[in-house]
């Protein structure tokens, strides 16, 4: 990769003991000189802080950080977001349905300076793609379409995990949302911000429910309430801090 430097990988977990050692290590693998890799515990109840604890004494590029207690993916992501220091940040789950081995295509649009925010599409041409289940298809085409009706811009994944941004712009974003909120939040308002989005074919190695799969139909139907709410009733100015927006014009 030309500048693996910069790069912050930030990695929520819940209850991932069975994955998270191997996706830090693919991490590294592909990345050796990568800058830094938060981890954010966010009360597990299993193994997996104490699998992360034990990695990051011995990597100083891997950072452990710890929710006394669960408060779902929005919050652990800010959490990770707030304690980045990196150039560009990019978000991993902690389980092996994307693999990081594509992190270093997703950001190289940014790298190029043709992007400022990169999502990592499953449904562009791709190499592989486990099949899975139809009724999550449907849901996930269902919210992407109402987010685009909205934002004016045309995703084919909103609700991909791999979202790649400009420092700065995550950093400066105001993020309330929670759950799985945050894919609908973060789409609404990079919209709002006018900067460059770029899309790029990744693989998707799903898992069913059986092998841990936890997002579920009261999620998507959060998913319909946070478009309206950040498309419709949010404004730019209540979206990113202040002091950035006016940096920007
Ligand atoms: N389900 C769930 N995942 C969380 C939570 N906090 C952090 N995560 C992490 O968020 C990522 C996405 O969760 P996952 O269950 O794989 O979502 P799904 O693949 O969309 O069903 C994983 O890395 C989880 O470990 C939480 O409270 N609930
Ligand atoms: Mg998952």
């Amino acid at each position: 990769m030309a500048n693996p430097m910069n790069l912050s990988v930030i990695v929520p977990v819940y209850n991932e003991m069975q994955t998270i050692q191997n996706v830090l290590e693919t991490i590294l693998a592909h990345m050796p000189d990568i800058h830094e890799i938060i981890v954010i515990d966010d009360g597990s109840k299993d193994r997996s802080a104490e699998i992360v604890s034990g990695l990051s004494q011995a990597i100083p590029q891997i950072h452990l950080i710890r929710h006394p207690h669960n408060k779902g993916k929005t919050e652990a992501l800010k959490t990770g977001f707030t304690a980045s220091t990196g150039d560009i940040v990019i978000v991993q789950d902690a389980d092996l349905e994307y693999d990081p081995g594509d992190i270093p295509s997703v950001i190289a649009p940014i790298l190029e300076n043709k992007a400022d925010v990169v999502y990592g599409s499953r449904f562009l041409v791709r190499r592989a793609t486990r099949i899975l289940y139809f009724r999550h298809y449907l849901a996930n085409r269902l919210i992407t379409f109402l987010s685009n009706l909205f934002t004016d811009i045309n995703f084919s994944d909103v609700e991909t995990c791999y979202k790649a941004f400009r420092g700065e712009i995550i950093r400066n974003m105001v993020i309330t949302s929670h759950g799985f909120g945050f894919e609908i939040e973060v789409t609404a308002k990079i919209a709002k911000l006018k900067c460059r989005i770029f899309e790029v074919p990744i693989s998707y190695y799903g898992r069913t429910y059986e092998e841990g799969k936890k997002i579920g139909l009261k999620d998507g139907l959060f998913a319909l309430y946070y478009v309206l709410k950040f498309n419709v009733f949010t404004s730019k100015k209540a979206s990113f801090a202040g002091k950035f927006l006016v940096q920007r014009l």
